[in-house]
């Protein structure tokens, strides 16, 4: 029997990876949408409040969580980790030991420093401080880690691919912070090798079902 996934998610948000990935993998799954109330995410259709999601799902309170038979997963690396390994014959996590050790750098960097550091301390001050007065200077330093990170992914990658030369979970992640790049106003043009990473995941037809379900504007809607 396969596992009975449940995705809780947010358009547009790093809940859109494991969306396109559990598509992409042809694996069926519910797809619960949360929305921001008073206190932080809730349901949409409002069937659960924040509390109860952070009682049941996720202690913080953030997507994606995903269930599996009534167990939860969260924090992005686990929940990519766990998705690619339901079609082991993709090797999304990479092809050799080496590479799958490379697959966990890419990601537990991409979720503290990128993800983390970068846009949480940009688009959520109030993580690193309560003082509001504290938050400008948060988010001008969030900003800048987000840009320290860029030119060091379009250092590492080769313009297709960050490991090996095969897709992995890795490029998909990449997807979407290039995505919030554009988002935030980061002249994208400067990171051409990143751009060939994002222009590739965005011709898998997953990616496009996905962005267009979410909302999103195709990236590269003009080669595609
Ligand atoms: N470390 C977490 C971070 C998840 C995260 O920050 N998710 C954002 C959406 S992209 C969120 O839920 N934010 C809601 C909030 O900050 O209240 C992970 O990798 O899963």
């Amino acid at each position: 029997m396969p596992p009975k996934l449940t995705l809780y998610r947010r358009n547009g948000s790093c809940s859109m990876v494991s969306h396109i990935l559990l598509t992409e993998l042809a694996i069926p799954f519910t797809s619960i949408q949360m929305a921001p109330g008073p206190h932080g995410y809730e349901a949409a259709d409002k069937s659960f409040t924040h509390a109860e999601y952070v009682r049941d799902m996720h202690p913080s309170g953030y997507v994606p969580a995903l269930s599996v038979d009534g167990e939860v997963i969260t924090e992005n690396p686990a929940i990519l980790r766990y998705i690619a390994n339901l079609a082991p014959d993709r090797k999304l996590l990479g092809a050799t030991a080496m590479q799958n050790a490379k697959v966990d750098e890419w990601l537990n960097w991409l979720s503290g420093s990128l993800h983390g550091n970068g846009f949480g301390a940009y688009w959520r001050p109030a993580r690193f401080s309560a003082d509001e007065g504290a938050h400008i200077s948060i988010q001008a330093k969030g900003f800048q880690n987000v840009l320290s990170c860029f030119d060091r992914i379009d250092q590492r990658v080769d313009g297709e691919h960050a490991v090996g030369e095969e897709l992995t979970v890795v490029d998909v992640y990449l997807h979407t912070f290039y995505r919030w790049g554009h988002m935030i106003g980061v002249d994208m043009g400067q990171y051409p090798r990143y751009g060939g990473v994002a222009r590739k995941v965005e011709k898998l037809e997953s990616v496009k079902r996905i962005m267009a379900e979410e909302g999103e504007k195709l990236l590269f809607s003009d080669e595609t």
